[in-house]
């Protein structure tokens, strides 16, 4: 495969202004009628005759040039590019194309999905459609006719406006749908289908009234009011905090059930996978409801950041996602708790992007090159991408922050621009430098702070030395230090947060700050003060950096219950589970656990006037992934018995404080998704898994009631899950056979069922996953369906995943090659586990890197897998 370089960028030397689409659809195939109005690209200097097009697995019926039709030696249709040679400077080009979208498993393109239609064409998923400029830079304003049988198809959608529809003959009937906005082929959607429809709507800032509209299958007509209630509140919160109003008059969600991502947002049809978009108190977790409302906003939110003002090219893939990202979570903090939102986002980071960071995958946010696009959407364009955007805002301020969004979406509003463009604006509009900052997008890699301090007791100077290193990653070596707001505070003794005075004659020094770091070393000194003070280092997570300092057990339990930033109390708390844990791997099952830890943790319970979302948040050890990710050479089923070792005693400790913690938290009255409850519901399903976690009789009974008698299934799945992690073995088989026959008609239901099986060591041993893959559940077109099982077994049930023998490692390199064939995104998504082989032992490494090149070695490897795979090798 050929790699694309982001130095080759050329703009366009064609444009397209007008598209017009005919679908005819039929059960056997799709006819795809296209008619381009192509001219010159004025802003082009390119001198070349030819026509380029892309198209992917199409068959060409006829293709008309102004009107006359053109033999095969008139035109050269070879690979994935159709070349018009020495066409005039504006003409029509009429194509009409013939796909399969009934055998397209790659679920690129046109496909089908539980027997309706459907579209997914971000990056280049247009070109398996018709054969059309398939980059982001042409904008070009569509009129699309869909035709299909009235009977089966009831429902055509389009993106824009219905301007016309009627019947045909044979039963037939169309729709005509017209999009006034200019738009890259890649927010192109159509969706055929027998679909209900629920109407909401919403007025504008402006008093326009928007009229919403969800197509879902009929037995999912209950579980709409979330989503649709949240894309109300997006709605509004734009209008808000970016001054952003809708600006068609219609605007559609339909759910899908075989999905590749999590959904798309196609100009005013957005698309979702299932999983993504449908709720019921019954069916869907209080996380599940948050990550709908925020996946909801996301899609909506690019109808500005993204849709109005686009990507020039894929390398700018981050200026849309990061933003997109960064919105979104503003969003859901401003809904919810703004430290938990924090937590979560950092939790993520930390442990998959740093890891994707130093994996032989690393890119920067704005890569270089690549070889398929689709390997791109990764944590380091979507997370650390937000990261940054998040860094800019905190250098500039949040005035100054909206002037630069207001700049950046007047000044490009229509058009296709970068990452630097983005950048250019929040100069322009705060009249600061971001010259240095810019290197967060060009280079890729974490850096690492390496924080020394000392005291003088005489002067009352407390010195800080920070000192700044970027790992190198493929391709990149010597990287330069990179601009970085670092928030921090001091507190004193009593842990009261102590003036940050930086000059000796500084009045009133603020309790906070954000220092900036530019250079290699740097150091700072904090005046005026009477006693060694506790720093409280990157609050808020500041910057996506890795922090070495020497905390002491002590100053980290200090912080736990003092700092008076949420996200560094949990940050402490973090720390010192780590600190524990590590000094118990290897220490066989009586090694003792620090009592400082259950003093900690029981203090955390007691306290019932501290924020119990936090708390919550705060209960939970670090994962078995993020402690693997922190290790140099990790010893899996070490750290996960150490690990277990720590729960254990906790849950032995603590088991009365567990007890009345649980007992405090039961709810009564309606089931509602608000921070409060959240975290109650999260804190008595933490300290019922804890109980349960010691054969607890008394909580084994506790959770049968639970189970039984909850109305929501977070209550529901937090008893399954506390079962599923026990050793009560027929309790376990009795409520997962139960969970299922409950819920065996709702596949996102089934899904849960799936993965709380393949993520437990209890139940997920590997002839235990191959056994679910037998299940008639278990279908191998739909992805939800492997992420559930065979996602979730390699990347969270790690002791099976990297049990001694390999064959965690050859069991997925052999879905990986199974699904190759048929739906190479999702076998390169799944892979990912195997790619980290170097950063394991031998023991593991080389068995790892063995099934790597069992993958390497299948005859017909996509570019997908290829990409990743012979990187990984490399
Ligand atoms: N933009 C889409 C992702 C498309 C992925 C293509 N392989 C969803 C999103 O980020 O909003
Ligand atoms: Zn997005």
């Amino acid at each position: 495969p050929q790699t694309i370089y982001l130095k080759d960028y050329k703009v366009p030397a064609f444009v397209v202004d007008h598209v017009d689409l005919r679908f005819e659809l039929f059960e056997d195939g799709a006819r795809v009628h296209s008619l381009l109005n192509v001219r010159r690209n004025p802003e082009s200097d390119s001198t070349e005759k030819n026509l380029e097009l892309d198209g992917d697995s199409l068959t060409l019926e006829s293709i008309q040039l102004d009107g006359r039709t053109l033999d095969e030696g008139d035109y050269d249709n070879r690979g994935e590019k159709l070349i018009v040679p020495a066409v005039p400077d504006q003409f029509e080009l009429a194509v009409v194309t013939w796909l399969e979208p009934q055998n397209n498993t790659r679920l690129e393109g046109l496909y089908k999905s539980s027997g309706m239609f459907c579209t997914q064409c971000e990056a280049q998923g247009f070109r398996c459609i018709t054969y059309f400029p398939d980059r982001p830079d042409v904008m070009a304003r569509f009129r699309t006719r869909v035709e299909a049988d009235k009977a089966a198809y009831p429902v055509l959608l389009s993106n824009g406006n219905d301007v016309e529809k009627g019947d045909l003959e044979n039963g037939r009937h169309y729709v005509t749908w017209e999009d006034p906005f200019p738009k890259p082929s890649y927010l192109f959607a159509l969706v055929a289908g027998d679909l209900v429809e629920k109407r909401d709507s919403f007025r504008t800032m402006s008093g326009r009234d928007i009229d919403l509209r969800m197509y879902i299958e009929p037995r999912n007509a209950e579980k709409c009011d979330h989503a649709l209630d949240s894309l109300k509140r997006a709605m509004r919160w734009d209008e808000e905090v970016y001054g952003r109003e809708y600006d068609l008059d219609i605007f559609m969600i339909v759910a899908v059930d075989d999905f590749n991502m999590g959904a798309m947002e196609n100009k005013g049809l957005n698309i979702f996978n299932s999983s993504c978009v449908l709720a019921s108190q019954e069916t869907a977790t209080d996380m599940a409801f948050q990550r709908i409302e925020s996946i909801v906003a996301h899609e909506y939110f690019h109808n500005w950041s993204g849709n109005r003002v686009t990507c020039r090219d894929w390398f700018q893939l981050s200026l849309k996602e990061g933003f997109t990202v960064f919105r979104d979570s503003q969003f859901s903090s401003d809904m919810g708790s703004p430290t938990v939102k924090r937590i979560e986002d950092a939790a993520m980071l930390r442990t998959a992007q740093f890891a994707e960071d130093a994996g032989p995958m690393a890119h920067p946010v704005r890569p270089e090159s690549y070889m398929e696009i689709t390997n791109f959407y990764t944590l380091t364009i979507y997370e650390k991408g937000c990261e940054v955007v998040g860094m800019i805002r905190t250098l500039l301020g949040d005035e100054m922050f909206r002037k630069g969004s207001d700049l950046y979406f007047e000044r490009h509003d229509g058009q296709a621009v970068t990452t630097d463009d983005f950048v250019r604006a929040m100069e322009d509009a705060s009249g600061r430098d971001l010259t240095q900052f810019r290197l967060w997008y060009e280079q890729a890699g974490t850096p690492e702070l390496t924080i020394r301090d000392d005291f003088d007791q005489s002067s009352g100077v407390y010195r800080l030395s920070i000192s700044q290193t970027i790992p190198d990653t493929p391709g990149q070596t010597n990287k330069k230090p990179q601009h970085i707001p670092f928030a921090l505070g001091l507190l004193g003794a009593g842990g009261e947060p102590l003036p940050l005075t930086l000059t000796a004659d500084e009045q009133d020094a603020p309790k906070e700050r954000v220092l900036e770091l530019t250079e290699a070393e740097q150091s700072f000194e904090f005046h005026g003060l009477d006693e060694r003070p506790v720093p409280s280092l990157l609050r808020h997570f500041s910057a996506p950096v890795r922090v070495d300092y020497p905390w002491t057990r002590e100053q980290l339990t200090f912080l736990m219950s003092n700092d008076v930033d949420g996200f560094n109390r949990w940050d402490a708390g973090q720390r010192l589970a780590i600190d524990v844990i590590r000094s118990l791997i290897g220490q066989g099952d009586s090694a003792p656990v620090d009592p400082g830890l259950i003093a900690a943790y029981r203090g955390l319970l007691a306290d019932d006037s501290l924020d119990q979302a936090l708390v919550a948040k705060m209960l939970q050890l670090p994962t078995e992934a993020y402690l693997i990710e922190l290790a140099e050479k990790p010893e899996v089923q070490a750290i996960h018995q150490a690990r277990e070792r720590v729960l254990s005693t906790l849950a032995n400790e603590l088991r009365d404080d567990l007890m009345a913690c649980y007992h405090r938290n039961t709810l009564s009255g309606v089931y509602e998704v608000t921070p409060e409850s959240v975290a109650r519901r999260s804190l008595r399903n933490t300290a019922l898994a804890w109980l349960l976690h010691v054969n607890d009789d008394e909580a084994r009974s506790l959770a049968l009631a639970q189970y039984a008698d909850a109305d929501n299934m977070t209550d529901r799945m937090g008893a399954l899950r506390a079962l599923v992690g026990s050793d009560f073995e027929e309790d376990r088989e009795a409520t997962l056979d139960d969970f299922y026959q409950r819920f065996q008609k709702d596949p996102q239901v089934v899904e849960q069922w799936f993965s709380v099986q393949a993520a437990s060591g209890r139940t997920g041993s590997l002839p235990q996953i191959q056994q679910l893959m037998q299940h008639p559940a278990f279908d191998w077109k739909n992805p939800n369906k492997i992420r559930s099982v065979i996602g979730a077994f390699a990347g969270q049930n790690l002791p099976a995943f990297h049990a001694e023998d390999g064959s965690g490692y050859r069991f997925l390199s052999e879905q990986v090659c199974r699904l190759d064939d048929s739906n190479p995104q999702i076998a390169a998504r799944l892979v990912s586990p195997l790619t980290r082989w170097r950063k394991f032992a031998p023991v593991h490494g080389d068995q790892m890197k063995a099934a790597l090149e069992k993958v390497s070695q299948k005859s017909g490897l996509s570019r997908d897998v290829y990409e990743v795979v012979h990187k990984s090798l490399a």
